[in-house]
């Protein structure tokens, strides 16, 4: 479980991120559908985009990146205890959407590469390591849910 400590680190840097939160949802999104094509394929939304200058420009993917961001904010607040948020996440990403743990793992890397790169000098290696092991919780503790629903993930 992360300490105190860790959990500092990944608040100090999330109000940062809230700063500008719906931009940074959004460049998360586009990184992930560009990275891994595998991945636009689950949004009958976004999939028929075919260049990263449409993300770029499509509102519906901004309201999408904050939708996520402002979702993963909550969990982060609740330093662990995010049954209450995490549970419906996990019920619609297992039953409708079908998001394998893997993508979460996708999803994870691109949000600590995009923070570090707007934020160099306010998330060194310690918040790195910090928000890795956080991330690393809700994905073990959506994982858990999965299997409840009996998605393999
Ligand atoms: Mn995701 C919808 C949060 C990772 C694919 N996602 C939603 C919604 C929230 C959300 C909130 C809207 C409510 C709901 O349907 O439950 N999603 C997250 C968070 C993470 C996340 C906090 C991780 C962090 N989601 C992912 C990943 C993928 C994905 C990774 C695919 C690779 N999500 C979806 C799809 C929808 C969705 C598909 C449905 C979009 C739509 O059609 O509106």
């Amino acid at each position: 479980q992360p300490s105190d400590q860790e959990w500092k680190h990944v608040l100090d840097i999330w109000a940062k991120v809230e700063s500008r939160l719906p931009e940074h949802g959004h460049e998360v999104i586009i990184r992930l559908l560009q990275e891994h094509p595998e991945t636009q394929e689950r949004f009958e939304k976004f999939k028929h985009m075919k260049t990263a200058d449409e993300m770029k420009s499509s509102e519906e993917m901004k309201a999408h990146g904050t939708k996520v961001f402002t979702t993963l904010g909550k969990i982060l607040k609740q330093k662990g205890n995010h049954a209450e948020v995490l549970n419906p996440l996990a019920e619609s990403h297992a039953l409708k959407h079908k998001i394998p743990v893997k993508y979460l793992e996708f999803i994870s890397e691109i949000i600590v590469k995009v923070i570090a790169e707007k934020y160099p000098e306010d998330f060194g290696a310690d918040s790195q390591a910090a928000m890795r092991k956080v991330l690393e919780l809700f994905r073990n503790d959506m994982a858990s849910k999965y299997k409840e629903f009996g998605f393999q993930g």
